[in-house]
């Protein structure tokens, strides 16, 4: 796909995909790539003789057809750039009010499913998946049933450790194919979202709403608006505008994907609790009463919950409420507490399943570590209450002065002051390499990932100072790697213009890549570093993941002109570089 993509530069403005490149003027729709993953569902079943079934196949005929979700003009004749035609999976939507153009894939799981028949493999499918094609998108959507639907995007949230990107789940309630539907507005959305924020985590979005994926329950058969998530506001509200992301910062995992889930995990309501506690059984949810409370006169009950402890059968304790939260409130949960059971927060049980499994699946952690884990927040999935003081930025004394200059009175337009200054002040506070600022503009709830007016993060401007320490922190504080500024340009792209090794290395560590815009075409770049005998330049690029190999504007690669220009040092680095990849390409 990364092939049939990519294209000559535009006649009329010598810009590639059109997409804006560093300095370039194009006013072209920029080119965002999402994978559509559809595993099954309503959105793509029709009627068969024993009621409604997915039908493979059939989804990208009948997508093509909707002009909401296909531009067919634009795909067929591409007349901004003389681009080859799209593979056939391949769609198009019409260019967005953000001036982007979604090119979307349709990747088709087979069998496609009800999501009542999923299992945990199909789990592992889908993030297997997303990890083969992680590098090649800049989003992804996954196409599900409702039926289980909270309990994928839980479980995917916990096995995908290191993301950067948007994962969205969706699906319907009624077909696609029939006249009136969800399912066109859903698959619509979700692609707007997934292709125009980078908001990395596993969300769902369902009828005008986005929700983290670990806070959603399904709540209603009947109705368009299925999915509630009790305990947690939507990050976003698709109405006449998107609105109210809340921006999510979990500190970045240095690790790739786990994906074997534990099996032997089940949720059982307080009064069968005893038949299920017998081996093989490793740990279960427990549904209770209230803020978390079960019988504490049922000596029988108390003794094989303390037993099942003993043989570390872990037990993560939630509550049967929709809304709420388990809490040391009354004796009849403390006494849970007391004979080893964990208490859930504001978990949903469909959240609690997916990180007990998750948790167990860590064989190298010892049975502390897993029940410690089980009580932190890891992604979001439950409110951790602040202890101590919590200081706000609107009690800032600096955004109180600017505030009584402008006569501000009320506390929203306070806010919005407030919003309005944490993007300078954090990329401010980046450029001198004040880490205690940015320490303290985060400890009072400022993001960290916000955007100056130019789309860059304070971790673009880190990397670029090549302030490693900076970086470090801001990594570790979950800033996204990922971020594109206004130019399409990644945190990583600055490090290696300005050639900071070891914020390149970090940020590789931390799954940062060179997106495709900014990997195509580069061997001009890489031919000139190599003209001017610039060995430092171009070991930048080679860090950063790029192919030394490739041509330049007249078809030489870089040794092709160090060996013309007789340059020894540079010869001899790329020579090196060639038996190095000789080695790898013979140990494979
Ligand atoms: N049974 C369907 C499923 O979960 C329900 C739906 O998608 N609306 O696959």
């Amino acid at each position: 796909l990364g092939r049939a993509l990519s294209c000559t530069p535009c006649p009329a403005c010598l810009q590639r995909s059109g997409s804006l490149e560093l300095g370039g003027g194009c006013r072209a729709p920029v080119r965002v790539r999402v994978l559509v993953i559809n595993t099954g569902g309503t959105i793509g079943m029709v009627e068969e003789e024993q009621g409604l079934a997915p039908e493979a196949n059939k989804l990208v005929k009948a997508l093509k057809k909707m002009p909401m979700l296909h531009d067919e003009v634009y795909a067929k004749e591409n007349k901004h750039c003389d681009c080859p035609k799209f593979p056939d999976n391949t769609l198009v939507l019409p260019p967005s009010d953000q001036n982007k153009r979604i090119v979307y894939t349709i990747l088709e799981l087979s069998p496609l499913l009800d999501s009542s028949n999923m299992t945990t493999d199909d789990w592992a499918k889908i993030a297997r998946n997303i990890e083969k094609y992680y590098e090649q998108y800049d989003g992804f959507v996954i196409l599900h049933g409702t039926d289980t639907m909270a309990y994928t995007a839980s479980a995917l949230s916990f096995m995908c450790e290191n993301l950067g990107k948007t994962i969205v789940l969706t699906g319907s309630q009624v077909p696609i194919y029939e006249l009136r539907n969800d399912g066109r507005a859903n698959l619509l959305g979700a692609l707007l979202i997934a292709g125009q924020f980078v908001i990395p985590e596993v969300c769902l979005y369902f009828y005008h709403k986005l929700y983290r994926g670990n806070r959603v329950t399904k709540v209603d058969a009947g109705s368009f608006n299925a999915f509630s998530s009790p305990n947690l506001p939507p990050l976003a509200n698709a109405e006449v505008d998107i609105t109210g992301f809340i921006m999510i910062l979990f500190s970045n995992v240095w690790k790739a994907y786990v994906l074997n889930m534990v099996d032997f995990i089940i949720v059982v309501q307080m009064n069968q609790v005893k038949a299920f506690l017998q081996p093989p059984m490793e740990g279960i949810v427990l549904e209770t009463y209230g803020t978390g409370n079960a019988p504490n006169n049922r000596e029988d009950l108390l003794d094989e919950l303390k037993k099942a402890t003993e043989r570390k059968v872990v037990i993560l304790n939630c509550t049967q409420c929709l809304r709420g939260s388990v809490a040391a409130v009354y004796a009849t949960g403390q006494t849970l507490t007391a004979v080893g059971v964990i208490p859930g927060g504001d978990m949903t049980p469909e959240a609690a399943l997916a990180k007990l499994s998750y948790t167990l699946s860590k064989s190298h952690l010892s049975w502390e570590e897993k029940k410690e884990m089980l009580s932190e927040n890891l992604r979001g999935e439950m409110t951790v209450v602040p202890t101590g003081a919590k200081i706000s930025l609107t009690d800032s004394k600096f955004i109180q002065v600017i505030a009584k200059s402008l006569s501000v009175s009320c506390k929203e337009e306070l806010e919005a002051i407030r919003d309005a200054l944490i993007p300078s002040l954090a990329c401010a506070a980046a450029k001198i390499g004040d880490t205690d600022a940015l320490k303290a503009i985060g400890e009072m709830g400022g993001n960290l990932s916000c955007e100056d007016y130019d789309g860059r993060t304070p971790l673009h401007i880190a990397s670029s100072e090549g302030n490693l320490q900076l970086v470090e922190y801001l990594l570790k504080y979950g800033t996204t790697v990922y971020a594109k500024d206004m130019f399409g340009a990644t945190p990583l792209k600055y490090a290696v213009k300005f050639r900071h090794v070891q914020v390149i290395q970090l940020l590789r560590e931390t799954g940062a890549h060179l997106s495709s815009q900014e990997l195509e075409n580069i061997g001009t770049e890489l031919c000139s570093l190599a003209a001017n005998g610039d060995v430092e330049g171009l070991y930048a690029w080679y860090l950063a993941g790029a192919n030394l190999e490739q041509t330049g504007y007249d078809g030489r690669t870089p040794l092709q002109i160090a060996e013309a220009t007789g340059h020894v040092e540079l010869l001899d680095f790329l020579n090196q570089l060639k038996i190095k990849q000789v080695m790898v390409i013979l140990k494979v």
